[in-house]
């Protein structure tokens, strides 16, 4: 399945390749304004290279910086600099300048593209940096100064002969102390994810048209978005908007079959499921982080569609646990994809028994290579990556969540994942949005604390209080249930939808700081 050569370009392979084939006429990419065949995206990522190589000097190697929402031009940058041979470095777009410094530094970057709409960061954090010298803006379509660079350049430019193991993408995780880790992916990485998730799990076809909302700098979306659709010759849609109510909009106007977020935005979608067409939707993924089970009930009821889980992270640059259509277990992630091993295992790395909780390991065809991190021990032990999340391997081989290991809530000597205690609540009627924490308790160490959102029509007051409470005791064993609960109107969320644990916790310290005074 992975007998790659020694020398491969990805977008050869996933581009090219169509047009090479007589599939150049098929549909490629649409969004607003955009409809692009095969033969329109290759010769448009063709004449960036060129301005790429023959205007702005890249020689294979050269780190680009990528800063733009999901927009067709993003799209062609991002294989433009892979076909010319460089290493993208694509960021979140809404990172500040105090953010763009780091990874311009770790990734020492001397040439970067932006969108004309989001140039104020990069601009203030290129001003005065040591590595960046040029930034190159566009606007709309391939407009604006980018234009301008593209006129009389010409349509043909012959992919750099890279070998597959190089470098193509450094992909920054979202860690929230510290010095970003960057992390390094390979020509065939961006292969590998297709041949084994999306054929193997996903099985989408030529047919199909790929929509979501995670940014192309998340490798979730990446992979989605781009590069599972083109694997195959299929088309992806690029929405101007990918909130969810814009997300499902667009699935009503444009009508794709395979969709891509994560569980909140499916949540959000639920909440006002009346007002959207979904009928075309034949796949739905979720990942970025668990899958609680009321919300994948409420999915198939409203839908009838599976919600396919997958853990997946920025080292392993796509997933490598997940559900499949058929022997969807509900309330578990799943079972490795063809091609990975995973265990769990101890402090010391021994396996433990099957339904005893444990830290997460993983080995396959992708593995971690932080960029000069002495992290890197961390998250690669023995030959197995270490994931940083807290699973249960259970008798039939399905991996069951529990919580990243940091966040595991120690109270009263019980360990309570954060994750199990949502999905409880997210079952009762009243909780739209939830969030689970340690909150420190001078008796037990910590208790256990739920910031609640509550749909329209709901108070939070005492009374709702104890009925919630009431409602996790009879679901799971009494002494997981929130002894405080807040109810609030919106939950710390992060760019690729992940609830902020890190926020809520400092929270929870600060109110029982307050409280105790
Ligand atoms: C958590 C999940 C439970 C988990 C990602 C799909 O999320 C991605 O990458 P990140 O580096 O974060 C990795 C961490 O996120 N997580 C992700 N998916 C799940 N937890 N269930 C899930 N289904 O803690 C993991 O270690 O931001 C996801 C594809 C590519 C990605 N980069």
């Amino acid at each position: 399945r992975l007998n790659y050569p020694e020398r491969l370009n990805a977008v050869a392979e996933i581009v090219d390749k169509h047009v090479r084939e007589g599939r150049g006429g098929r549909l490629a990419v649409r969004g607003p304004g955009v409809h692009w065949s095969y033969d329109d995206l290759a010769r448009i990522i063709n004449r960036l290279a060129n301005v790429l190589v023959g205007k702005l000097g890249l020689v294979p190697g050269n780190r680009v910086l990528l800063r733009a929402a999901n927009t067709p031009t993003m799209v062609a940058l991002y294989l433009a600099v892979i076909k010319a041979g460089g290493i993208v470095v694509a960021t979140m777009p809404l990172l500040r300048a105090k953010e763009l410094v780091p990874i311009i530094d770790k990734a020492q970057i001397a040439l970067a593209f932006s969108d004309e709409t989001l140039i104020t960061e990069l601009a203030a954090a290129a001003s005065g940096n040591a590595f960046l010298k040029r930034v190159v803006t566009w606007s709309g379509n391939l407009g604006g100064e980018l234009g301008s660079l593209l006129d009389g350049v010409p349509d043909a430019f012959e992919a750099v002969n890279t070998f597959a193991d190089d470098p193509c993408l450094l992909g920054f995780t979202s860690g929230t102390t510290g010095v970003p880790k960057a992390t390094i992916h390979y020509q065939r990485d961006l292969l590998v994810i297709c041949d084994c998730y999306a054929k193997e799990i996903l099985r989408a076809d030529p047919d199909d048209s790929f929509i979501g909302s995670p940014p192309l700098a998340f490798t979730f979306g990446l992979g989605g978005l781009v590069l599972f659709p083109f694997r195959i010759g299929a088309s992806t849609v690029l929405p101007a908007k990918t909130a969810p109510d814009d997300l499902a909009r667009a699935i009503g106007e444009y009508r794709p079959t395979v969709c891509f977020t994560a569980p909140t935005a499916y949540r959000a979608i639920l909440a006002r499921i009346g007002e959207y067409d979904l009928s075309s939707l034949r796949k739905c993924v979720s990942a970025g982080e668990a899958l609680p089970l009321p919300t994948f009930n409420a999915w198939k009821e409203a839908t009838g569609l599976t919600l396919l889980d997958g853990i997946g992270s920025t080292e392993l640059l796509h997933i490598f646990i997940s559900a499949r259509e058929e022997g969807v277990r509900p309330g578990c992630t799943g079972k490795p994809v063809p091609g990975y091993e995973a265990q769990v295992v101890d402090d010391a790395g021994g396996p433990v028994p099957n339904g005893t909780p444990g830290r997460l390991a993983v080995r396959g065809p992708i593995g971690c290579r932080y960029l000069d991190d002495p992290r890197q021990v961390n998250y690669v032990q023995h030959g197995w990556n270490i994931t940083g999340d807290t699973y249960i391997r259970d008798e039939d081989g399905y991996f069951r969540y529990q919580a990243r290991s940091d966040d595991m809530i120690v109270s009263a000597g019980y360990n309570i994942g954060g994750p199990e205690v949502e999905a409880s609540l997210l079952a009762h009627e009243a909780v739209l949005e939830c969030g689970v924490v340690a909150a420190p308790d001078p008796e037990r160490g910590s208790v256990v604390k739920a910031y609640v959102v509550l749909r329209e029509g709901h108070v939070g007051d005492d009374t709702l209080r104890k009925t919630l409470q009431d409602h996790v005791k009879q679901d799971l064993a009494p002494y997981k249930y929130p002894r405080a609960i807040e109810f609030v109107d919106t939950l710390p969320k992060t760019e690729s939808g992940k609830l902020q644990r890190f926020s809520l916790r400092k929270l929870a310290a600060e109110t029982a700081k307050d409280t105790r005074e």
